[in-house]
């Protein structure tokens, strides 16, 4: 719908910011703000307040503790949820910001005067260069209310479905991957399953340090002698890999080739259940002959392993009455991510381990919100309601919900991540809207994501904290009410529905994503479609389009929420509380249009960038328990910088000898994108070949300041559109 700029009102409808209970703060219940596991956290008034009637409640301290009523995580927490509390007043922004050159200080304004500069440059744009040049880059960590608005406003309303989000570095391969195996998105499994797998097959997940709950809860298991057994797939010895009963350290790149390694072996082990493989599968015959090209030698040999260690794998995998399968970063930030998704499925299937307790593939999300963000369409290809753009139905149902006229939504995909840099680049981008992500930080090959930036007249940054490294590159600042200031919904990688409750004030003119969207829409003469006033009205309307839908929450409500706590989808209307499904495709008919799932024969190709004489090592960038992606609230807690005081590169004794590097001596870490130095950790933990970086220290951490994706390439997945965040080469030399 193309906007009406002289029927344009002003807002007619009051800025909805947070509404917080005016009589004494009591303990408030949320999801964790962090990992994707979603423990449930209860949150308790700093004492001074407790007992203050209407106190604004954004100076004292709330301290958080498990939720032991949360069904996820039983009261279980890590040390981020433990010490949220403590990061969320720090430096934070007040009031809109704004300088017309990235190379002047920023000026506070109003919101009027941001309203304002915003209509005016977006109409401009529509009317110069048409919408394709408006994008926005979103967040797994917005809660389904800010992401559905924004979608809303720039895929309906604007005729842009340039909306993509950090997903797309983050669980892009896993989307495409279920997509493609089984029909639909929507991991089948739930955490019960932990607690009734035999085998737990962990992939490129380092789980004890990013989703520390859920390994715990295996742990316990393991303590208490009842298993299950751990197999754990890294290039690296990991705090999981040290509790594993088998450590594969594959090559780094060699998921897929390890997969059909198995493969192989179950096709020479009668691991194949042929009934199954007949009457809920397809595809069979492409992939055998592919499995067969892969025996154990030929594996062995790509993936850098013992046979030996493959064979028991295969062993534990047949014995298993139920495997499991979790998988995170390691596997979707790769080129072959998809292929490698789809390979996982592939083993479950052929074996039927699938759709029944303690079985199945089991993504683990990585943000707070990155499974709501998918069930929203906070994806550049995807609507809401597990729709895509590409399906002209699915266009049609969206825009009779959003009471827009046929065709008003563009029948393309949208620009993915890297693709809207790229336009940038080519000087087509006029607006890049970043909301809850510091992509200066995270996303690969920043120096040349710093030279596109400077070709977009317009960088909007909604940031809750000051000083990140985004905003250095912005021209209008927008503060963010963030997690505990705002209310809203975010959901785990279980399907489990937490609404999160407000409990704190915003600081100053901080304002929840959802209603600048909201407000945005009706100044840009959309009054009625935004008319909404609450965080809830916005849920009810997104849960109503998810009718019919796998995902489908139209049951779900705030206030359902709100009094009988959190829900797992499935939760279709008239569902009664506790009714949700917890696992999906348990009568093994999938979301094909022939109802079996499909089996993927992809070639294993191994790494974008394969090292070579000139960079002959390979870089891999993850994580660290303590800290959070770029740091914006850990850096503020002393417990976490004492456990992580600085960033540290990970290297084999023989690969640092070679250039003459002592431990703790600074090295020049160089790729075919640029130079960073970083101080050397030598360890015998990580694989001769490979060096590791975190990837939490940005330019804004001054001194320590250590960019790991200055390093990385942009190269990944054609069919995700996922970068390979996990593999550079490089070489090293003394700094
Ligand atoms: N503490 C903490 N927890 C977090 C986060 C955080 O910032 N801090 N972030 C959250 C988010 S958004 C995400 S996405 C998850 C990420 O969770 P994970 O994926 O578990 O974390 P990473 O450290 O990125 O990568 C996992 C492992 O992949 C390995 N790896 C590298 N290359 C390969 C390969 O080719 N094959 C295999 N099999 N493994 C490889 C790395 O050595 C690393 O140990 O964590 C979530 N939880
Ligand atoms: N090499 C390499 N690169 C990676 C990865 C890797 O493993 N290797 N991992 C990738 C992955 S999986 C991910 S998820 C990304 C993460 O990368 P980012 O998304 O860039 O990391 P965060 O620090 O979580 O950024 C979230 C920002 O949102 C702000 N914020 C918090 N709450 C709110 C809110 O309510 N509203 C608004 N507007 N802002 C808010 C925070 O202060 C913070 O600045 O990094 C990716 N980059
Ligand atoms: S495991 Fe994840 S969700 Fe749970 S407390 Fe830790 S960071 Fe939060
Ligand atoms: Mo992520």
């Amino acid at each position: 719908m193309a906007p009406d700029s002289s029927a344009a009102p002003l807002a007619t409808i009051p800025a909805a910011t947070t509404t917080v209970n005016a009589a004494a703060p009591v303990a408030a219940q949320a999801q964790c703000p962090y990992c994707g596991v979603g423990c449930g956290l209860e949150l308790k008034p700093p004492a001074n307040l407790a007992s203050v009637p209407g106190a604004a409640a954004a100076e004292g301290q709330w301290t958080a503790r498990g939720d032991r009523h949360h069904p996820s995580s039983l009261g279980q927490v890590c040390v981020k949820g433990a010490t949220v509390g403590e990061t969320l007043h720090h430096n934070r922004l007040t009031t809109p910001l704004w300088r017309e050159r990235t190379d002047q200080p920023f000026t506070p304004i109003s919101w009027e005067r941001a309203f304002t500069l915003l209509v005016e440059r977006i109409q401009a744009t529509l009317a110069s260069k048409g919408p394709q040049a408006l994008a926005i880059y979103g967040s797994g960590q917005m809660l389904c209310e800010d992401y559905y608005l924004a979608n809303k406003l720039l895929k309906g309303f604007l005729g842009s479905n340039n909306f993509d989000s950090n997903s797309r570095l983050c669980m892009s391969s896993a989307v495409a991957g279920y997509q493609r195996s089984l029909g639909s998105d929507g991991p089948p499994c739930c955490y019960d399953d932990l607690d009734l797998a035999d085998l737990v097959l962990l992939i490129g997940t380092n789980t004890a340090e990013c989703h520390p709950v859920l390994f715990q809860r295996l742990l316990k298991r393991k303590r208490k002698g009842a298993g299950p057994r751990l197999v754990v797939v890294d290039p690296r010895a990991t705090a999981t890999s040290d509790a594993a009963d088998l450590h594969l350290a594959i090559r780094p790149g060699t998921d897929l080739a390890l997969l059909c390694g198995l493969g192989h072996l179950l096709l020479e082990r009668a691991g194949v259940d042929p009934a199954f493989v007949a009457a809920h599968t397809e595809g069979f015959a492409e992939l055998e002959t592919l499995w067969r090209a892969w025996d154990p030698a030929r594996t062995a040999a790509v993936c850098g392993i013992a046979a030996a260690d493959l064979r028991q794998l295969a062993e534990w995998w047949l014995q298993a009455s139920a495997a499991l399968s979790l998988w995170s970063m390691g596997v979707n930030q790769s080129r072959e991510g998809t292929a490698t998704v789809a390979g996982i499925c592939n083993l479950h299937l052929v074996s039927g381990q699938i759709g029944r307790p303690g079985a199945g593939p089991f993504s683990l999300t990585g943000q707070p919100n990155a499974m709501g963000g998918r069930e929203v369409g906070g994806l550049a290809q995807l609507l809401p309601g597990y729709r895509a753009v590409a399906d002209p139905e699915h266009r049609a149902a969206v825009e009779r919900h959003w009471g827009l006229a046929p065709g008003s939504i563009a029948p393309q995909s949208g620009l993915s991540a890297w693709q809207q840099i790229e336009a940038m680049e080519r000087g087509e981008l006029d607006l890049w809207w970043v909301v809850a992500s510091n992509p200066l930080v995270s996303l690969p090959s920043l120096d040349r994501v710093r030279a596109a930036l400077a070709r977009c007249p317009l960088v909007v940054l909604s940031e809750a904290y000051a000083g990140t490294e985004t905003e250095a590159v912005a021209h209008l600042v927008l503060p963010a009410a963030q997690w505990s200031e705002k209310e809203g919904v975010m959901v785990n990688s279980e399907r489990r529905v937490t609404l999160c409750h407000a409990f704190r004030q915003p600081p100053g003119e901080a304002r929840p994503d959802w209603a600048v969207f909201a407000e945005l829409g009706r100044r840009l003469g959309f009054v009625e479609p935004f008319s909404f006033v609450s965080a809830a009205e916005v849920y009810a309307e997104f849960v109503a389009l998810t009718a019919g839908r796998l995902c489908d929450s139209s049951g779900l409500s705030h206030q359902l929420l709100a009094e009988h706590g959190p829900q797992q989808w499935p939760f279709p209307a008239g569902t009664a509380p506790g009714g949700g499904q917890a696992r999906l495709y348990t009568d093994h008919r999938f979301p094909t249009p022939s109802g079996r799932a499909r089996l993927w024969a992809d070639l294993p190709l191994g790494l974008a960038e394969p090292p070579d004489a000139a960079y002959p090592l390979v870089l891999t960038v993850g994580r660290v328990l303590g800290h959070w992606h770029t740091m914006t609230r850990t850096a503020h807690v002393a417990r976490v910088g004492k456990a992580h005081p600085e960033p540290l590169l990970e290297v084999h004794p023989m690969d640092a000898a070679r250039v003459a590097l002592a431990d703790g001596a600074l090295a020049r870490v160089r790729s075919r994108r640029g130079a960073i130095t970083a101080k050397v950790r030598l360890s015998e933990r990580i694989r001769p070949g490979s060096v590791f970086l975190p990837m939490h220290w940005g330019a804004a951490q001054g001194e320590l300041a250590c960019e790991a994706n200055r390093l990385m390439h942009e190269l990944g997945c054609p069919i995700s559109k996922q970068p390979e965040l996990k593999g550079a080469a490089v070489t090293l030399a003394p700094a």
